[in-house]
């Protein structure tokens, strides 16, 4: 057999590596950077070089499942499994209506460019809006802040001229997130240090940003709310900001700078841990540079007042004007995107909640078209009117990375119809009634549109399917395809309807969902590999419309009277929220460069780093509680225990715990914590201190405590 190469990107993550993918007999058996690709130059990670091994592993599923009456699993054909569910949809809609019916999209959803269009298109056709997203436990507050604070339409200013960036609550070099582009961030990262980009790090641990930055702000987990504004104060009080810049663009800035005043550096020290003088230091740092923002990522919007502390972020940007001004280069004007004007110029704020499908729990609502993540266990365990009883769970696992698991795991039970189209069997597949096997990345034809506007430069990647697997797995839009051909519902993408009687192909899809895009699909198409599509005449930032007079929010009334709350709060001793409350630590959440979510747990090179999600800690917490490295702990929240694997490292301030999120399994396993780790969402309570748009638990700076355990866990 010949080995034939050729051109695709990785899907085991979001930022889509281009790849060469070696084939042999319809099989893969190579993967490498591509190293002519103009943006990823090459670049893959320990994940993506795993790829050949995660399309060919033996436990990949290679036929759905149905679970039979005694709890065991057989295989069923898709084509039966879809008659069983659509069967099952229709008689549950017919007795409880469509809000009965609801999907939950995780992470293999988003890396993959069809599933949200397609699934948005099916409950649009079914008439459901019970429409979840992992984003709604992930940084929901960012859209949420963008809302109220308005946004600049010609975008932040770039990474790659910035003379400064801040990151808070962000490691982008292993996340392939946060505010340095996610295409060999690494080696962006080291080229901008290079040329003498200041870099400032917020993160209560040394890491691998920290650990590369000018200053490095170790913050109390959960108090970034008060670092950011005490950075403010320093900026306003020190005539730091672009006056000229906020008097043409801003509003509210009396009432920020008013609200900030209280957060004086000797308060903020002493609540965040952060000696003054490296506040005033960043500050200054940040400030003075003529170009270069600020961003965050998940460290900062899974803790307390997360719609806050973002709305804090885009503040910082704003009184600095670290915006893209009339004249500029736009230097991507993406390719998948329609054309739209870039303008020097606000979009006013339109607050992307209040309206639409109120949840039954907690007064919470739709928030930018989904509904909130955080309360879907209680939508489908509280009995009543409206009440979720049928579950399509989409390359997500929500017994993995759902805040509260136990609750989670009482909702899977509670559910009439259970299903998850999964490569394995998930934690949350092992609860299901149908578990349908997909299609993984490299056997599916896809475009790189969820990084569309994320490139330095207009680039895209079209890739057709590389292997074409022998054995009955289909594509997650097939499935919602199928479910919609049986039900008679129908499905319309940007205006196209599809045909609903012979199933269209997957370009066909494309197709639809790129209608209007700037750059037409078949012109990605030709090229061989990702490119970059430079543009006949360069797009230059335009002035403001004439007449406009839209203003930034940096200081809207709500959220000043939450910052006055924060402020108002006493400073607790130890690790607690409240006074009263008895905790010694705070758990941090972290990502592992080897993993992703709960994706990779089967990888042997991935598995030969770390076999468990360790609980990270400094030395002399270790010590003070007589653990040694490998030595399991409890770790108590005021929701429940977990177990955890010690492994000690100064990289952790004492009063930290670093671990890994959507690990372990259910509460039967926890002996295992060894080899399958220990799952934090079990200390998590989602009905307390959850935020009141989004309904966002604290998933982050989660009070604990620990002490050597007294289970007995083999080390082999
Ligand atoms: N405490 C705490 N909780 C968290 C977080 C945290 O930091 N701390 N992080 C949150 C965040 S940011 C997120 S995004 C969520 C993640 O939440 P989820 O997306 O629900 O969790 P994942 O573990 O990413 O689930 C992905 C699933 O997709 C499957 N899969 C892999 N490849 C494919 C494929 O090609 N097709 C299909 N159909 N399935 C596939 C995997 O086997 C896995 O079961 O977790 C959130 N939960
Ligand atoms: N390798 C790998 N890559 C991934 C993922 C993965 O699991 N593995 N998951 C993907 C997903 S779903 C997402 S959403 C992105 C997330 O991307 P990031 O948000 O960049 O994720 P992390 O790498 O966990 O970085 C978060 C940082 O916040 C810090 N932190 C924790 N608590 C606090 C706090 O209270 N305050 C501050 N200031 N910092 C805090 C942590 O120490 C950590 O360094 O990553 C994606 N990329
Ligand atoms: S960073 Fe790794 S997992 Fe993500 S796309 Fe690139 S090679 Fe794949
Ligand atoms: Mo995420």
């Amino acid at each position: 057999m010949t080995v034939e190469t050729k051109k695709s990107f990785c899907r085991f993550c979001h930022a889509f590596c281009a790849l060469e993918v070696d084939v042999e007999d319809n099989k893969v058996i190579e993967v490498r950077g591509d190293a002519s690709d103009p943006i990823y130059g090459g670049y893959t990670c320990i994940k993506g070089r795993q790829l050949p091994l995660e399309h060919n592993h033996e436990e990949r599923l290679r036929s759905s499942m149905k679970r039979m009456p005694d709890g065991t699993y057989e295989p069923i054909s898709s084509e039966q499994a879809l008659d069983e569910i659509a069967e099952k949809l229709k008689a549950i809609i017919g007795e409880s209506g469509t809000r009965s019916v609801a999907t939950y999209n995780g992470s293999h959803a988003f890396c993959n460019g069809i599933p949200l269009s397609f699934i948005r298109a099916w409950h649009a056709g079914v008439k459901s809006p019970m429409f979840f997203t992992s984003v709604t436990i992930d940084q929901p507050a960012k859209a949420i802040a963008g809302s109220r604070h308005g946004m600049w339409m010609a975008g932040t200013n770039n990474f790659a001229d910035a003379d400064v960036t801040m990151m808070v609550g962000t490691n982008p070099t292993v996340s392939m997130f946060g505010p340095v582009p996610p295409f060999n961030p690494s080696r962006r990262l080291n080229d901008a240090l290079q040329r003498g980009m200041k870099l400032i790090v917020i993160d209560p641990r040394k890491s691998d940003a920290a650990k590369k930055a000018d200053i490095h702000l170790a913050v109390k987990p959960g108090e970034d709310a008060t670092l950011l504004s005490g950075i403010l104060r320093v900026i306003f009080t020190e005539g730091l900001y672009d006056g000229d810049f906020l008097a043409a663009n801003a509003e509210h800035v009396e009432e920020l700078r008013t609200s900030v005043e209280p957060f004086n550096l000797d308060y903020v020290e002493e609540r965040t841990g952060v000696p003054a003088g490296q506040v005033e230091a960043a500050a200054r740092m940040f400030a003075s540079a003529p170009k270069g923002s600020v961003g965050s990522g998940t460290g900062l919007d899974m803790g307390p007042n997360p719609n806050l502390s973002e709305h804090l972020i885009l503040a910082l940007n704003t009184v600095c004007g670290r915006y893209e001004r009339e004249g500029d280069l736009v230097s991507n004007p993406g390719a998948f995107g329609p054309k739209r004007p870039f303008r020097a110029e606000a979009i006013p704020p339109s607050p992307a909640w209040g309206k639409g499908e109120p949840s039954r729990i907690r007064g919470l609502g739709e928030v930018f078209g989904e509904m909130p993540t955080a309360a879907l266990s209680d939508e489908i365990i509280m009995e009543g009117d409206g009440q979720v009883r049928a579950l399509i769970s989409v390359g997500g696992n929500p017994v993995a990375a759902w805040p509260d698991q136990l609750k989670t795991l009482q909702a899977m039970e509670a559910l009439d119809l259970n299903v998850t189209i999964d490569i394995k069997m998930s934690a949350t597949a092992k609860t299901a009634d149908y578990v349908i096997a997909p299609k993984v990345s490299l056997e599916r034809p896809d475009i790189t549109l969820l990084t569309d506007g994320w490139y330095p430069e207009t680039y895209a990647h079209y890739t057709p399917a590389m292997v074409e697997p022998e054995f009955d797995v289909i594509e997650e839009w097939e499935f919602f395809w199928g479910l919609a051909h049986r039900m008679g519902t129908p499905i319309n993408i940007n205006g196209v309807e599809l045909d609903m009687e012979n199933k269209p192909s997957t370009d066909d899809v494309l197709d639809a969902i790129t209608t209007n895009s700037r750059i037409p699909l078949d012109e990605i198409r030709e090229a061989d590999g990702g490119t970059v599509f430079r543009e006949k005449e360069k797009i230059f930032v335009e002035a403001k419309e004439p007449g406009n007079n839209a203003r930034l929010d940096v200081g809207p009334p709500d959220l000043m009277e939450e910052l006055s709350n924060v402020r108002d709060m006493e400073i607790v001793e130890g690790a607690g929220y409240r006074q009263g409350e008895q905790f010694t630590h705070r758990l941090i959440s972290r990502r592992l460069r080897e993993f992703y979510n709960s994706s990779g747990r089967d990888l042997p090179r991935s598995l030969a780093k770390y076999n468990t999600n360790p609980a990270f800690m400094n030395p002399i917490d270790a010590e003070e509680i007589g653990a040694s490295e490998g030595d399991i702990i409890d770790i108590t929240s005021e929701r429940s225990t977990i177990l955890g694997v010690v492994a000690i490292s100064d990289d952790i301030p004492s009063g930290v715990i670093s671990m890994s999120h959507s690990w372990g399994d259910v509460p039967a396993l926890d002996d295992q914590v060894r080899t399958i780790g220990a799952s934090t969402n079990r200390l998590v309570n989602n009905a307390k201190d959850f935020d009141p748009i989004t309904g966002m638990a604290r998933q982050t700076a989660i009070p604990v405590n620990i002490e050597l355990s007294k289970a007995v866990i083999p080390t082999s």
